[in-house]
């Protein structure tokens, strides 16, 4: 009997050669093993596949007990706020960061693609925000630096491939990993604000079903909100034919949960390019901090327009502000 194997068992194969840790090797053995299919002509190929897959877990066990080190991939925070996209296997992460960016990360068939975290910058009206690229996360393997790369963003993206018959357990198996690494992921503010009662470390999330071009994704998508919904705020694109993007980043940044303010000159016209980023609930003091150190010492008033119950008003330092006010500083 031939083997009669489909090509994705070859595309993986050939992703097996290139492979560079054991974890990863690891991981694209199970994906054949599962491709393959079980009948006496591969009777030969089933065997010859658990063994690797056997003698390849005896070396990785063997390697975490010589504690190889775990160097940091620590990411520097630039524009309004950082954003790290994370997910299994070949849901996208990589096609939704060259969508939406100025960056080119590789995006393949196969799985296993993105090594290192790799930053693009995206546009939103008159603001930039960071995105972080990752590489995959899978039941047998996390990059050991990922967590930290998680702990240090502002915001998380979980992508799911709405394509896949797997999507819910696949869902499941990221957060059973980070739960394991202590992160716990939550679409709920008083959560990540109280972080401290927990003995999580809680981030802010949004689910992102990708591939909403495919068969069978708005059946997915209606059943991710039934049983997610209120866990986390779901939205539902198609990265590649740049489907909902726009929506998207609309709502990353309303979950941001953050602020642009402006500042003007006396007799001139406010910068309406260039804000200053701040937190919802800041107040004025804050916005002068951000100009410079001495300024928040030495400010005595501040004119504003917005949100001020009449323009130009006067406010002192403890004054809320919000998104899109106007203010003229006072030393
Ligand atoms: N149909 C469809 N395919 C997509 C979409 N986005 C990505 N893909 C395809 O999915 C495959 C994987 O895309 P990547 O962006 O490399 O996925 P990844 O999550 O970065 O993969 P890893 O880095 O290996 O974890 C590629 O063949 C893409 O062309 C989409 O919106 N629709
Ligand atoms: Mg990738």
């Amino acid at each position: 009997m031939p083997a009669n194997l489909p090509p994705q068992y070859y595309e993986a194969e050939e992703r097996y050669r290139l492979a560079k840790t054991n974890q990863e090797k690891l991981a694209i053995l199970k994906k054949m093993w599962a491709i393959m299919p079980k009948h006496k002509g591969t009777d030969k190929l089933q065997g010859d596949l658990k063994a690797k897959i056997s003698q390849l877990k005896k070396e990785i066990q063997k390697k975490k007990k010589t504690g190889k080190s775990t160097y940091s991939r620590h990411v520097d925070k630039q524009g309004a706020a950082q954003v790290v996209i994370i997910g299994s296997l070949n849901v996208g992460k990589s096609q939704l960061v060259a969508s939406l960016t100025n960056a080119t990360p590789e995006v393949a068939p196969y799985p296993f693609t993105t090594h290192e975290p790799l930053v693009g910058m995206m546009s939103f009206e008159n603001i930039k925000i960071q995105l972080v690229d990752t590489p995959p996360i899978t039941d047998e393997f996390i990059e050991p630096w990922l967590p930290e790369i998680i702990k240090y963003a502002d915001y998380v993206i979980l992508v799911v491939d709405l394509g896949s018959e797997d999507i819910l357990e696949e869902m499941d198996m990221v957060l059973k990993k980070l739960d394991e690494s202590r992160i716990r992921l939550t679409a709920k503010e008083e959560e990540v604000e109280n972080d401290e009662l927990s003995d999580k470390f809680c981030k802010k999330t949004m689910i992102l079903g990708n591939k909403s071009d495919l068969e069978g994704a708005e059946e997915r998508f209606q059943m991710l909100k039934e049983l997610h919904g209120e866990n986390f705020s779901i939205v539902s694109v198609s990265a590649k034919n740049l489907e909902g993007l726009e929506e998207l980043k609309k709502k990353i940044y309303e979950e941001l949960n953050i602020i642009r303010v402006y500042t003007k000159e006396p007799g001139k016209p406010a910068d309406m390019m260039d804000p200053i980023v701040l937190k919802k609930r800041s107040i004025l003091i804050d916005a002068a901090r951000v100009i410079h150190k001495d300024f928040a010492y030495k400010l005595k008033y501040a004119k504003m327009w917005g949100s001020s119950k009449f323009s130009g008003q006067q406010v002192d330092r403890n004054h809320p502000l919000e998104d899109g006010d106007i203010v003229e500083f006072h030393l």
